[in-house]
């Protein structure tokens, strides 16, 4: 539905006038170098471009006091020294004389972002505005921001639209204060923050930058702080606050609306964040958001004072809201102890406001049902040849990462007449092809099993598999036996893959033949309970709820497939899957990111072509459909879980989720944590 950018370039008019260290790093080469970067990838042409308009008084009013907005108009006809005195007032603020102006079409631009996402004329976008607005209070300027923007554009949606439940996601390295203090009290504004802190000791020094802080009244529990308590923060440390804090609380507020706070100063090359994360990882984050709110994601620039690595990052975030899929993320999958202890801190402060958390602090029941009998799990880190969860990616991904990523290409193969399916515009039909002598040998250990039509989706499918593999098809759903699985796994293999995550559903074997080398990690995702074969062979029982549906993917899934790093995922749903189409939708949406977008989703022949579609629109980049109402999880699908993570994280160390070693099967929660209301 496409993806709007929003922007004026008049915002590049103000700057500082006179000499302050602290502030000449907000300046109009942010803008500039961001629309550069956009322009050189060709990002900004595949975008609706909009041009900022100013907001008007009235809308300022929605935030801000009136003797506020007039004192920001007054700046307009001040001079030099009578606007260096008034930015004295406040902290780590300048004045120009254009600033009114600018601050308007900042402003102005956020709210047209909204409109036109709301109005369905796209489907998400990103407004490049200066200045930037989350520091921005009701009367006070503050941190480089006029007018709160986002929180501005947050009331407009509540009023125009109705809407009830936004999400604010802040990933700015800086605490937006200012968007904190107006929505402390409102419950249908859910704001999460997560900030340079290092123990109140960094800019701006406040107590209510604190994990503690979860809002006031009525809104408590919708201000959610993630303190960063050391600098360095590196892409493993912020995928574990998605998972681990942000998605679980956003799941459970289900938002008709995402907006993001989009600072890039958390960036790696920053001088303010002083962070490690790469620009890749805010594809990621952002793919990550997509799953919310029908994918209705509105994005506003706030920080970010590295011009190359916000230019880059920038590039990162429009490309995945255009779609296309994400590049692989580098660096080891390891969150640090620092981002740990900060993570285990919210969600112990979080606890009594979220079901979602409650669960995981639990204690766990019956110890009986999962012993570990005191074997320990076999390993494969002994071996020198596997290099599992390092971060060194396979020579077939780096061949791969070399190309420009494409747009996403999804392809079906059917057995029955694609005209029954309705398949989304765009999305390719595998035709019949000539049965191939190899494809004969593949099947040849198997024949038996082959017969005729089997054969020939087969053969429509291995062409899709080397679409794939070629980088030509990025995504697909197949119709297929499940003994198909088997040809396809060795045929990836054969092909130069050199990881391969199967998330088997239903009543589907690992197959027999294969090595339990570190190539395959395989999960099933079945009737049955929790067992580890290897930390590559994991059994997980299918969760009764949404709610333990929803941890699943959150707690075990995406740790796996983001640790693993995979050069491609295959999802198959088996025979007696049990998965309800939306959350088969949601599993195969979120799993595009860890590998690239090289995923294949296999289907039952016998499946309803709704299933088929579904998975077809979500591999191609739409938002997958609601949830529906958020059930807790059951304490037998919460035991399972922690049971599993307690046996594999020390193998897969983005399933930690304390500080500390986790605490065995059947021992008490650690301590500190809040007991569940
Ligand atoms: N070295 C935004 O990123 N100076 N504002 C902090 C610490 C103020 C940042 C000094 C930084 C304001 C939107
Ligand atoms: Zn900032």
């Amino acid at each position: 539905m496409g993806t709007a950018l929003v922007y004026h370039e008049d915002m590049t008019a103000t700057r500082l006038l006179w000499d302050d260290p602290e502030c000449e790093i907000e300046c109009p080469e942010r803008l500039v170098a961001a629309l550069d970067g956009l322009r050189q990838q060709g990002l900004e042409q595949r975008c609706l471009r909009l041009s900022a308009y100013k907001a008007s008084e009235e809308e300022l009013g929605l935030v801000h006091s009136q003797e506020y907005v007039a004192l920001v108009r007054k700046t307009q006809t001040l001079d030099q020294g009578e606007l260096q005195a008034l930015s004295k007032q406040f902290d780590a603020v300048y004045f120009h004389p254009s600033t009114f102006h600018c601050a308007r079409l900042a402003v102005g631009a956020a709210l047209q972002l909204v409109d036109a996402v709301l109005t369905g004329t796209v489907q998400n976008g990103l407004a490049l505005v200066r200045p930037p607005g989350h520091h921005s209070q009701r009367a006070a300027a503050n941190g480089f921001c006029v007018f709160n923007n986002v929180a501005i554009a947050a009331k407009h949606a509540k009023q125009k639209y109705g809407l009830n439940r936004i999400l604010i996601v802040d990933w700015d390295v800086h605490h937006g204060q200012g968007t904190q203090y107006i929505f402390s009290d409102d419950p249908s504004v859910l704001y999460f923050s997560w900030h340079r802190y290092e123990h109140g000791c960094f800019w701006p020094f406040l107590q209510e930058s604190d994990a503690d802080a979860v809002g006031q009244g009525q809104g408590r529990g919708f201000t959610v702080n993630l303190p960063w308590n050391q600098v360095g923060m590196g892409n493993a440390d912020y995928l574990a606050a998605f998972l681990n804090v942000l998605l679980p609380l956003a799941f459970e507020f289900d938002p008709e609306l995402v907006l993001v706070s989009a600072g890039f100063d958390s960036a790696i090359g920053d001088p303010e964040g002083q962070m490690q994360a790469t620009p890749e990882c805010f594809a990621h984050l952002t793919q990550l958001l997509q799953v919310l709110a029908g994918g209705r994601v509105c994005a506003v620039l706030e920080g970010g004072y590295h011009l190359e690595s916000l230019a880059q990052s920038v590039c990162m975030m429009v490309q995945t809201l255009l779609g296309d899929s994400t590049p692989p993320l580098l660096g080891p999958m390891m969150p640090c102890q620092s981002a740990l202890e900060s993570i285990q801190r919210v969600r112990a402060a979080q606890a009594p406001h979220w079901t979602s958390l409650q669960q995981d602090v639990a204690p766990v029941l019956s110890p009986s049902t999962y012993s570990s009998e005191g074997r320990s799990l076999p390993l494969l880190s002994e071996d020198p040849t596997n290099e599992v969860a390092g971060d060194r990616l396979s020579p077939f991904l780096d061949r791969l990462a070399l190309c420009p990523t494409p747009p996403v290409h999804t392809a079906v193969a059917l057995t029955v007449p694609a005209a029954t399916l309705a398949l989304p515009p765009g999305v390719l039909h595998q035709e019949g092809s000539p049965l191939r002598e190899e494809t004969k040998a593949w099947v040849r250990p198997h024949e038996s099993l082959f017969q005729d039509k089997a054969l020939a989706a087969l053969e429509k499918i291995l062409y899709l598999l080397d679409g794939i593999l070629d980088g030509q098809v990025a995504a697909m759903p197949a119709l297929a036996a499940a003994a198909t699985l088997g040809v396809i796994i060795q045929r990836c293999l054969s092909l130069g893959a050199q990881r391969l995550f199967c998330v088997a559903l239903g009543q589907l074997d690992r197959p027999l033949d294969l090595a339990d080398d570190g190539r395959i990690l395989w999960l099933n995702i079945t009737g049955e309970e929790a067992a580890t074969q290897s930390m590559f062979h994991i059994t997980t029982p299918l969760p009764g709820t949404t709610g333990g549906f929803l941890s699943c993917i959150l707690g075990l899934v995406l740790p796996l497939a983001y640790g693993f790093q995979p050069d491609m995922v295959l999802v198959s749903l088996g025979p007696a899957h049990g998965l309800q189409d939306p959350h088969a939708a949601l599993l195969t949406a979120m799993l595009r990111g860890p590998a690239g977008g090289r995923i294949l989703a296999l289907v039952e022949e016998d499946s309803i072509p709704h299933l088929v579609r579904t998975l077809a629109r979500v591999l191609h980049g739409e938002a997958p459909p609601n949830l529906g109402p958020f059930l807790m999880a059951s304490p037998k699908d919460i035991q399972a879980l922690m049971y599993l993570k307690g046996k594999l994280e020390p193998q897969w160390k983005l399933l930690q989720v304390t500080g500390s070693p986790s605490p065995s099967p059947g021992s008490a929660p650690p301590p500190g944590l809040v007991t569940p209301q």
